[in-house]
């Protein structure tokens, strides 16, 4: 049986030229395919979300995990290339279902914009819908996957296509854990995604090297007049870390996969501090409510920066599609993220299952919502209709997600929604859930190390993952590490965490540049030790803060479009290189005494504006970019006693402002 032919290929990342790119098309089925699709596209409730109650639930897993499963892998390159070859007029072709997110700020199945909201798109940030409007996003793109993908497989002969049509069936979308640790010898970034610009696929018509659907989108064509502005004129495919902003560019997949490498430590705390720390749906759901706990939106801005291109060490002269709120969702990796990201709500939901969303006010405009009006768990999520008279799915009727026929397998035992009254199932599934994260995102907090203590104790079986420092057996030298850490009181389970809390006030930035037209943070990146900038080094990152909002539209736009700002807030983790310092011999502890010094000292920014441009270097001596605001805080932290519970956190303090 021919698989992909991976190992044929040159290693990760490579130039590309367009020449070469253009060879590569959709899959040849030996006949024109077209009039069936359009068939099967044309019927209504294509565009109706389908509440699935009733039918077969499948698991929604890990791309690398979709990738062992021939048939179903076959089908799932098969069902992309068939949505970016499917005419961009279609509202359920990859242009269509890409375009309800931002530009080119079409109307999609008829519902139309309120006045004034024209020149935006249907998407919800800074806004507690959202995780669940992406939630619904997600559910209609995998829906219109899954139709393509049924027909797809009844395109093998008699034979097969029962095989095919059986794991057609089972088709969920993938997601892309970009926190988890990646396999042996394999970067965050998948290969399946970055790779290769060609993939080989065994369909029906026999082997054939296609276009590799998850490496870019090719627009078909670019439509100059909706995007009339560069480079987004002349990129005639989605780019990620781009060589430059003109016709010619070229992805660098290597460059992402670094800069994201660099960030793996940072996102897994920042992971484990949303699970561990946040129990309020408000500042759990988006980056504008403050406040020193992680948000999934925060967290989620920062992989939409890395991915466009703004790296902490090597910035692209031109950030990607990725990058910008208006553009993202035509990149294909955008809907593998945001199905991580409804991962991540789910397994938030079966750990704090009665906070949800509660009445607040939209910040800023989306296409059907204006700024200012109230928004509840009642809210239409438009355009994502729920049956064929106009109805809308809601934050309310999308909370148990397995109503669209998916779960995730760490919710394997059923969902957990206050209606289900089963408690035990739900204690039992919890402390399930807690022990993943524990094992999958604890591994750089110093928890790991406390529960491996236990563990060495004998005070506690099973596994969960190790810090870093601490594979080596027992010595003297650990032991007191140990105490360096712990020693903030308690029964000596007490740490001190660090954060930089990041707040930046975009629209106060514009009158920050002496050509006047404007600075826009768009990312933070922070370094600890000695370093100059030749000596940014991979150690030296501690971690970067996307301002993904700020970076809504490219800069020519932002000055003639109505865009209104929000002050976003994220924070950075201090902790995990605070750590690997004081077992590096150069930190005495992690209290306040000895940190706030070291960090004075050592903790270092780098800034960068809406196009990559550098604002504040790490050299600069005025520590500060008008509009953002940084400031050091130390958080006292419970280790838990058992796998299958996380730490908590007791009090905190803003020690200093770096400005
Ligand atoms: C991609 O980025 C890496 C890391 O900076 C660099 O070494 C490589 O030359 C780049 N590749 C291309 C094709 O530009
Ligand atoms: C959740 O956070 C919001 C915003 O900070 C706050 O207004 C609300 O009172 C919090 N809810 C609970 C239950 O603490
Ligand atoms: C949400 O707001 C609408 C309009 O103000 C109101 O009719 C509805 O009852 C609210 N829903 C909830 C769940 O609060
Ligand atoms: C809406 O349409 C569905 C069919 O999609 C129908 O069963 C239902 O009765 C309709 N509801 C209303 C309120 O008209
Ligand atoms: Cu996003």
């Amino acid at each position: 049986m021919t698989r992909f032919h991976f190992s044929l290929l040159p290693l990760f990342g490579y130039l590309v030229n367009a020449l070469v790119l253009a060879q590569y098309s959709g899959y040849d089925y030996g006949f024109n395919i077209e009039k069936r699709i359009k068939r099967q596209l044309g019927r209504r409730s294509a565009m109706v979300v389908q509440d699935r109650t009733g039918d077969e639930v499948h698991v929604r897993q890990e791309i690398r995990q979709l990738e062992q499963d021939h048939d179903l892998w076959t089908l799932y390159m098969l069902g992309l290339s068939m949505l970016q070859y499917t005419d961009q007029a279609s509202p359920v072709s990859h242009y269509g279902l890409a375009g309800i997110h931002g530009m080119p700020h079409q109307t999609w199945g008829g519902v139309e914009p309120v006045t004034g909201s024209e020149g935006t798109g249907y998407c919800t940030h800074s806004s507690i819908l959202f995780p669940t409007w992406h939630r619904s996003y997600m559910a209609l793109y995998e829906q219109a996957l899954y139709d393509l993908i049924q027909l797809i497989a009844t395109l093998w002969p008699a034979s097969e296509r029962p095989r095919y049509e059986r794991a057609a069936r089972r088709f969920r979308l993938p997601y892309w854990d970009w926190a988890a640790s990646p396999p042996p010898g394999e970067s965050v970034l998948p290969r399946s995604i970055g790779g290769s610009p060609f993939v080989d696929v065994d369909g029906p018509n026999g082997l054939q090297r296609i276009a590799n659907p998850l490496f870019s989108y090719q627009f078909k064509p670019l439509d100059r007049t909706a995007f009339n502005s560069d480079p987004w004129n002349v990129w005639t495919q989605t780019l990620r870390s781009p060589s430059s902003g003109g016709p010619d560019a070229q992805s660098n997949n290597s460059l992402v996969a670094l800069n994201l490498g660099q960030n793996r430590a940072s996102l897994a705390q920042r992971l484990y501090s949303l699970f561990s720390y946040n129990d309020n749906y408000t500042t759990f759901s988006n980056n504008a409510m403050g406040g020193w706990t992680e948000s999934v939106e925060s967290l989620h801005d920062t992989i939409h920066e890395l991915v466009g291109g703004f790296g902490p060490i090597q910035p692209s002269p031109q950030p990607g599609h990725m990058a910008y709120l208006e553009w993202s969702a035509f990149d294909p990796i955008f809907f593998l993220h945001h199905c991580m990201v409804d991962r991540i709500l789910a397994l938030w939901q079966a750990i704090y299952p009665n906070s949800w969303v509660s009445s607040s006010q939209a910040l800023l405009d989306s296409y059907t919502i204006r700024r200012g009006q109230r928004i509840n768990s009642s809210t239409a999520l438009t355009p994502f209709f729920l049956d064929d008279n106009g109805t809308f799915w809601t934050s309310d009727s999308v909370r148990d997600h397995t109503k669209f026929g998916y779960l995730y397998t760490e919710l394997l035992q059923g969902p957990v929604t206050t209606s289900s009254n089963n408690n035990l199932l739900v204690a039992t599934q919890t402390r399930t859930i807690k022990r993943t994260i524990n094992r999958m995102y604890g591994s750089f907090n110093p928890a790991s190390l406390f529960l491996e203590k236990l563990r060495a104790q004998g005070a506690q079986g099973g596994g969960t993952g190790s810090f870093q420092t601490s594979r080596e057996a027992k010595t003297p030298h650990h032991t007191l590490i140990e105490s360096r850490i712990f020693a903030a009181g308690g029964n000596g389970n007490r740490y001190h965490e660090w954060i930089a809390n990041v707040r930046a006030e975009p629209s106060k930035n514009r009158a920050a540049t002496s050509s006047g037209d404007g600075v826009r943070v768009s990312s933070i990146s922070f370094f600890l030790g000695d370093i100059s900038p030749e000596r940014l080094s991979e150690e030296a990152c501690v971690g970067t803060m996307g301002v993904f909002t700020a970076a809504r539209l490219s800069p020519q736009q932002e000055t003639t479009s109505r865009v209104h700002e929000v002050t976003v807030t994220g924070n950075v983790p201090l902790t995990a290189a605070l750590v690997k310092k004081i077992t590096d011999g150069e930190l005495a502890g992690l209290t306040p005494q000895h940190v706030v010094p070291y960090l004075k000292r050592n903790l270092k920014m780098v800034v960068r504006g809406v196009r990559g441009e550098l604002v504040m270097d790490i050299e600069d001596e005025e520590r500060c970019v008008d509009g953002m605001a940084v400031q050091i805080v130390s958080l006292v932290t419970e280790a838990p006693w058992s796998d299958e519970e996380l730490p908590r956190r007791r009090e905190g303090r803003v020690e200093f402002e770096m400005c």
